[in-house]
């Protein structure tokens, strides 16, 4: 088919000279839903210039200058939508939003919108969101934050979002956004379908129902089509009407009156009734998907065609010719003008550098530090904080409950932290670690949510929006995999493309790990975290006692606040009520309770060590350093000097602390009770033959689990390493059997 570009272009002037419009849907005046004729122009000159973004950054790419052509054509009427949201309205959009971008762009003032997003298309380093690093539509100036293109994926955090709002005003806490504000998020309609999409407006829904404040309109932009596959006509419609909590509108998206009339309508509801609507807009998708999208591989010729007489822009034309607002030579003078300076603002951008080094590249991965805003609480409050706990507060404790105290400290230090997971409130968690929390700090501290793993990480990326700091919890390590694109994707990737103006910061708590007795299955057992492993910026902490999770989770509290880190804190289960070490009534994994003190740590992510010896070095964390350290014991009895590395951090690891320690022995014996496979024993394998002296073949091991999932009882001991494994593998290794 001939250039489809080409054919657009030139056909809007050649159909509003010759007054070939499209009929329009509805009879409705500017007036009738309040728009002066200045502003109907101003939303078309919008539309216009996000049409000639599309169309230049097809030619750009042509020319090797821009690199990602996915654009807004046939969804300009969401300029309108733009319009009737205030510019202080949080705004998680669908990669189709461009005019929505620019129409808000001229809400604030002193913005340079076309120039700016001209940049992103080059990506160009002076590209003012992401700084060269993607084609991204957002702004901070204009609470844009940016996107990935992973679709359905922003719904949850702008769910999320649209809870911390309400939530903010119920704990008067002061926030990124103002007390009134709404959240709009867009997205296709093919992207209706997917689970993250349908569980953040299913949590959003949830909410509403039980008269929790949403302030949030899902609004669907439905072109009939996803990429080449057909939305069954009416399915948006069928399945989105009648949802509890939730409340349907729907416009006509080729018309700027009726999509403004009803974007209006959805932003007072939201506002006003501070609840969730989905805002159905139904409009077209011109030029294919993206620049590479051989459109007429699956659409044919005339389908095209007639659907390139439907134009948005043709549309608006009508409007402003009927209202006798502009003539058509005025029309055709505003597009070809606007055609003009697109060219002439590329024809700059394409000048400018582009990143050129990794380390420019990389330079925000972690956003910006902050101050710390913990306060000290007083010994009056504290006592009053730990009343419950009185006659227990000076003796040795186990895992669980240190991790609590923990909290309760954390949470009384700083009130911007929002706890939210599965049963943690009432119940106090699967394992008790929650336990009095919500009675302590209240239900709106202390958040039950619903049972969708997608909608807590999401949310507390949300919270983390509004100046929260959120402390999720999933409740075990295997459920974080139908959700790990909220950390992957989502979290993790905002600094970095947003040059660190944006940020998420949270501690994400996860209890796993396997060698639980009496709660099998390879779901509550669950030995692999490789998932996080190669995520760039995540720290991921891992206690295996009780004294060293106080300091860890402090650690990571102060991490997450200050270096606005995201923090994986992954609690070993089968440690949680272990009290002893070699025997029974031993008390060795029992730890005394510290009060936090103000002063820094020094070397705060290192590893610990315990002993001297110089035979063998075993590096482990978790419960391979629970059973190492019982080892220990029997390889002391044997002759054979050990030292103990917990590494306590397991990314990123403390290369140094675990070089030196290795370094002063004559072998190693790496123990990790995650798969042979993935786990973290290869990256220390690495480290070792990569930065420390070479040692002799053989003298550098690994005891891992086997590469299976864990099966139930007792049949799980074999797949996983044992202390007798450890005594037996280091006793060979040192040659004293
Ligand atoms: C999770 C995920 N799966 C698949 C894709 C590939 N993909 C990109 S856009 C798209 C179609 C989206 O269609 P729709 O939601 O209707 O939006 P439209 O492009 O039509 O505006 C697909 C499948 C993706 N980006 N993310
Ligand atoms: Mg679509």
């Amino acid at each position: 088919m001939s250039d489809r570009n080409q054919c657009l272009k030139e056909n809007f002037i050649h159909f509003v000279n010759s007054y070939d419009l499209p009929e329009l849907s509805c009879q409705l005046t500017p007036e009738q839903v309040g728009l002066t004729a200045a502003e109907l122009v101003d939303l078309f000159e919008t539309q216009v210039m996000s049409r000639h973004l599309d169309l230049h950054s097809r030619v750009m790419q042509k020319q090797g200058q821009s690199f990602y052509t996915i654009g807004s054509s046939g969804h300009e009427g969401n300029a309108a939508t733009a319009k009737a949201f205030r510019s202080d309205d949080m705004a998680f959009l669908h990669y189709r939003s461009g005019a929505f971008t620019i129409q808000r762009g001229k809400q604030v003032d002193g913005q340079t919108t076309l120039y700016d997003m001209l940049l992103s298309f080059a990506a160009a380093k002076d590209d003012p969101i992401s700084g060269g690093r993607h084609k991204v539509l957002g702004s901070k100036a204009l609470a844009i934050p940016p996107q990935t293109s992973t679709i359905a994926s922003h719904l949850p955090k702008a769910m999320g979002a649209a809870f911390s709002i309400g939530l903010a005003n119920r704990l008067e806490h002061q926030g990124e956004m103002p007390n009134d504000s709404v959240i709009v998020c867009s997205f296709g309609d093919a992207s209706s379908n997917h689970s993250t999409a349908q569980g953040a407006i299913n949590s959003a829904a949830w909410a509403a129902y039980q008269s929790i404040p949403m302030p949030i309109v899902f609004v669907c932009e439905d072109n009939g089509i996803g990429i080449s596959t057909s939305t069954p006509t009416g399915w948006v419609e069928a399945n989105y009407k009648d949802r509890a909590g939730l409340t349907y509108l729907t416009c006509d998206g080729l018309n700027l009156l009726d999509t403004y009339r009803v974007s209006q309508q959805a932003a007072k509801i939201a506002r006003e009734k501070q609840s969730p609507v989905f805002l159905h807009v139904k409009l077209i998708r011109l030029l294919g998907h993206a620049g590479s999208d051989a459109e007429f591989v699956y659409r044919k010729p005339d389908q095209i065609v007639a659907n390139e007489h439907n134009d948005p822009l043709l549309h608006s034309a009508r409007i402003l010719l009927e209202n006798n607002i502009l003539t058509a030579e005025q029309i055709v003078a505003i597009y070809q003008n606007i055609a003009g300076r697109i060219e002439a603002i590329a024809n700059e951008v394409v000048k400018k550098p582009r990143l050129n080094s990794a380390e420019e590249v990389m330079a925000s991965i972690v956003a910006h530090s902050v101050e710390s805003k913990a306060v000290v609480v007083s010994e009056q409050k504290r006592q009053d904080l730990f009343k419950h706990e009185k006659h227990n507060l000076d003796k040795k404790q186990h895992l669980a409950k240190l991790i609590n105290w923990t909290l309760m400290d954390l949470m009384a230090q700083h009130d911007n932290v929002v706890m939210l997971g599965e049963d943690i409130a009432r119940k106090g968690g699967v394992y008790n670690v929650t336990t009095k929390l919500v009675e302590k700090f209240g239900k709106n501290r202390v958040l039950n949510t619903l049972l969708d793993e997608q909608s807590i990480l999401g949310g507390a990326i949300g919270l983390a929006h509004n100046g929260f700091l959120p402390i999720p919890e999933i409740q075990f390590l295997a459920y974080v995999h139908n959700a790990e694109d909220q950390i992957r994707g989502e979290a993790a990737t905002l600094s970095f493309f947003s040059k660190g103006q944006y940020s998420n910061p949270m501690v994400i708590r996860i209890a796993g790990l396997a060698y639980q007795k009496g709660f099998g299955g390879h779901f509550h057992n669950d030995n692999s975290f490789a998932v996080f492993r190669d995520i760039p910026g995540l720290i991921i902490a891992c206690p295996s006692n009780g004294e060293d999770a106080v300091e860890l989770l402090r650690t990571s509290v102060k991490l997450a606040e200050e270096q606005q880190r995201i923090v994986v804190f992954l609690e070993p289960i089968a440690l949680y009520m272990t009290k002893d070490l070699h025997q029974e009534n031993d008390g060795l994994w029992t730890f005394p309770y510290q009060a936090p003190v103000k002063e820094k740590v020094e070397n705060e992510m290192s590893v610990s060590v315990t002993g001297t010896g110089t035979d063998l070095c075993i590096l482990s964390y978790g419960n391979g350093y629970y059973l190492s350290r019982q080892a220990e014991k029997e390889l002391t009895e044997k002759g054979i000097n050990c030292r103990v590395v917990d590494l306590r951090w397991l990314a990123p690891l403390d290369e140094t602390g675990i070089v030196e320690q290795v370094s002063a022995c004559d072998k190693v014996l790496i123990v990790d009770e995650c798969r042979q496979t993935g786990s973290i024993s290869e990256a220390l394998m690495s480290l070792i033959i990569e930065k420390s002296d070479a040692k002799a073949p053989g003298s550098v091991q690994r005891l891992c689990a086997q590469d299976s999932f864990i099966p139930l009882g007792s049949a799980a001991y074999h797949v996983l390493p044992s202390k007798d494994d450890i005594v037996n593998l280091a006793s060979k290794m040192c040659e004293k059997v």
